[in-house]
């Protein structure tokens, strides 16, 4: 029996990974305790490598850092309320899903974050008074944000890219809010009427954008389904369902979600994942590509680089008859070639 002391969950609620992290915790019903603030940012400042939250401090004293890398852990620790679909080519087929919404739509959340003065002003704000635990009397809370602000708005290019891409960077977006919107419409869940790591992935980005100035407004305006979505994933510690299969009937994937969603993956993901790990092993320090028609150039990504491997590995090692069953969908939405190493 695990309780609620043995598991802490280091992070904040303007970051995805931490929210998805969240969110997953909460479904799987492993109890943990929620830890913000200053005392957040001390654990992964001093206890993992790179620098990141969400931080998982385990019963054992150990501390954990990357999302996806917890979630592996998880999976395989604890079977009941699992994230990983049965049928082999949906679960890969959400690992896949997962790496987009980790992957890309932070360029898009990124920009909309930090790109206005507005947007600079509030979000920087909420980031600070969260810090502070809600102390908006500290005496620091000023210059903080500023620092903050500051700080964030002078990575801008580096986590979303050249200014000339911006346009093509938020209409990636939109395509998905439009695709979610749709779907949300027929069912919460993608492979069946239960969530898998995907959602949490998804949800971990969208709680974002529900939270930012710009973003909250064209969330609930364009996307009000998709905008309750996002509620309804944050706690899902009552929901119970099951799987049904996306990749045992071609007819099914083609009309799914999930096909729309490879195709993103392969329009966006995956070749930024591949031009970045191009560029780093010809040693330069910006990798740039068509995507979309429009050219996008951005500074290598050092932490985005394990990804393709990663993928790949996992593709390589699914059985014959998972790979037969999904390689037409694989093809038709771009991403087979990305994944045979
Ligand atoms: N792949 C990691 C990414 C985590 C990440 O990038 N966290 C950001 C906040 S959302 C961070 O801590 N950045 C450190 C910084 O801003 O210096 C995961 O899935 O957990």
């Amino acid at each position: 029996m695990i309780t609620a002391d043995q598991y802490k969950l280091y992070g904040f609620l303007m970051s995805p990974y931490s929210m998805k992290m969240r969110a997953y915790l909460r479904y799987r019903r492993i109890p943990f305790q929620w830890v913000t603030g200053e005392a957040a940012n001390t654990i992964a400042m001093t206890e993992v490598e790179p620098y990141m939250v969400p931080v998982l401090g385990y019963p054992d004293g150990s501390y954990v850092n990357d999302s996806t890398h917890l979630i592996d852990d998880l999976e395989s620790r604890y079977s009941d309320r699992s994230t990983t679909a049965e049928n082999e080519a949906d679960a890969f087929l959400a690992l896949l899903i997962e790496d987009y919404a980790d992957e890309w739509l932070l360029a898009p959340l990124f920009l909309y974050r930090w790109e206005t003065e507005a947007d600079q002003t509030h979000n920087a704000q909420w980031i600070i008074y969260e810090y502070f635990r809600g102390n908006i009397g500290h005496e620091q809370f000023d210059a903080m944000t500023e620092l903050w602000r500051t700080r964030q708005t002078g990575m801008l290019k580096a986590v979303s890219g050249e200014p000339a891409s911006y346009d093509m960077v938020k209409a990636s977006l939109h395509d998905f809010l439009a695709i979610m919107e749709r779907a949300v419409r027929e069912r919460p869940f993608f492979f069946g009427s239960r969530p898998s790591r995907a959602e949490f992935a998804i949800f971990g980005m969208l709680s974002q954008l529900m939270q930012d100035l710009s973003s909250n407004r064209f969330m609930r305006e364009q996307y009000p389904l998709t905008s309750r979505w996002v509620g309804i994933i944050d706690d899902m510690s009552d929901f119970e369902g099951d799987w049904e299969s996306v990749s045992d009937q071609p007819e099914r994937s083609q009309n799914s979600i999930v096909y729309e969603l490879l195709k993103l993956s392969g329009r966006y993901h995956l070749p930024m994942l591949l031009a970045n790990q191009t560029a780093s092993q010809n040693q330069e320090k910006f990798y740039s590509l068509k995507i979309a028609g429009e050219s996008h150039k951005r500074r290598v990504l050092p932490r985005a680089l394990p990804c393709l491997p990663d993928l790949q590995q996992r593709y390589g090692v699914l059985s014959d008859s998972a790979k037969a069953a999904l390689s037409p969908v694989l093809d038709d939405t771009g991403c087979l070639p990305f994944l045979i190493d």
